[in-house]
């Protein structure tokens, strides 16, 4: 399986991740990337490429004109402002307030976010692009006639949605490689979402449209990040009616509770009969991720793995979590060499 990479994504790496009422080192860190790449050299994968640049034209069709706009120029506005350090939005338009994009940019960055806990920096638009670039890459390689490729996001993508940043993703990677199969001939597309937080981006972005199935797995959003989403009555609207999926699942969960969730989640999808499947690959479903409340074991990586194989799908893997850092790579490599079947 050839994977795709580059490390741009080092120029995403604010000093500080809001949380739990303090800034801490953030979780999503650069070191994620480098397990990854240790971990497939080790496993005997080919060394990652660097990918073809996403077109413009690509994420206009995943994200809104605005958005793309405030986060291609977020850090020259803010420090136009004069401001110096990361930038983090201080207001949000709650309940009863106006839904209105004010000019200023402290307004703006509570206007675009979903969550406050991660900060913008000079670099992390040209990162966001790389890791777009990733995605976008794997994709062309599936349309290229192979029947898989691995994505090594950095920064992740899930979370974001049509115009919304946060919880560590701007450009959402794996909405970016099912359009971009769309675009190139696939008539529908599945997304499983295996992270243990809800893709609240993906769901926003595919939400009302029939031509892709989003089914996620994750932490009960009563219980988990991102708390505002991902609740099983969820399952589109309009022409999408019927098309998205939710798993939340409980605290604790075991793989054994986990795996009877995706069997039924993937038998949505086998109904559904899409040309090709995206999988929204976090690891941090494991049992001892910093973050997250699920028990998955390494070696559970690889039982998952296979059973996504028998899909029979042309697939691509986004890397999107995982926090448990010395592990990331074995995990995330365990699910590839699972669906390869070695
Ligand atoms: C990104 B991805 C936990 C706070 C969670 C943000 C989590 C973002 C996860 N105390 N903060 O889905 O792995
Ligand atoms: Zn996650």
């Amino acid at each position: 399986m050839k994977s795709f990479a580059t490390t741009t994504h080092e120029l995403h790496f604010p000093a500080g991740e809001l949380s739990g009422g303090e800034f801490v080192r953030p979780f999503e860190c650069p070191e994620r990337w480098q397990h990854v790449v240790d971990a497939l050299a080790a496993q005997g994968f080919e060394a990652p490429v660097e990918p073809t640049p996403v077109p413009d034209s690509l994420l206009a069709r995943v994200h809104s004109a605005s958005y793309l706009d405030f986060l291609s120029h977020a850090w020259e506005w803010w420090t136009a402002a004069g401001f110096t350090a990361p930038a983090l939005p201080s207001v949000i338009p709650a309940r009863r307030m106006q839904q209105r994009e004010p000019a200023h940019i402290d307004g703006k960055l509570g206007y675009y976010a979903m969550a406050i806990e991660t900060a913008i920096t000079s670099g992390s638009w040209h990162a966001a692009v790389g890791s777009a670039s990733c995605a976008y890459s794997a994709a062309a390689h599936l349309q290229a006639g192979h029947s898989s490729a691995f994505a090594l996001c950095r920064p992740p993508g899930h979370h974001a949605g049509i115009d919304l940043y946060g919880g560590y993703c701007f450009l959402n990677n794996a909405a970016v490689a099912a359009q971009h199969l769309l675009d190139s001939g696939a008539l529908r597309v599945a997304v499983l979402d295996v992270d243990f937080h809800h893709g609240n981006g993906t769901q926003d972005i595919f939400y009302k449209r029939d031509d892709v199935l989003f089914v996620s797995l994750h932490g009960d959003p009563a219980d988990a990040f991102p708390h505002f989403l991902g609740y099983a009555d969820e399952q589109g609207e309009g022409a999408g009616a019927g098309f998205n999926r939710n798993y939340p699942l409980p605290e604790g969960c075991s793989f054994e509770k986990w795996s009877a969730a995706l069997n039924d989640g993937l038998q949505h999808i086998t109904r559904y009969a899409p040309d090709a499947l995206v999988v929204s690959l976090g690891v941090d479903t494991f049992e001892h991720d910093p973050i997250s409340f699920f028990k998955l074991a390494t070696d559970d990586f690889s039982r998952y793995g296979d059973s996504l194989a028998k899909l029979n799908l042309p697939t691509v893997f986004v890397m999107e979590g995982g926090y448990a850092v010395a592990e990331i790579g074995t995990n995330t490599v365990n699910v590839l060499q699972g669906f390869q079947g070695s």
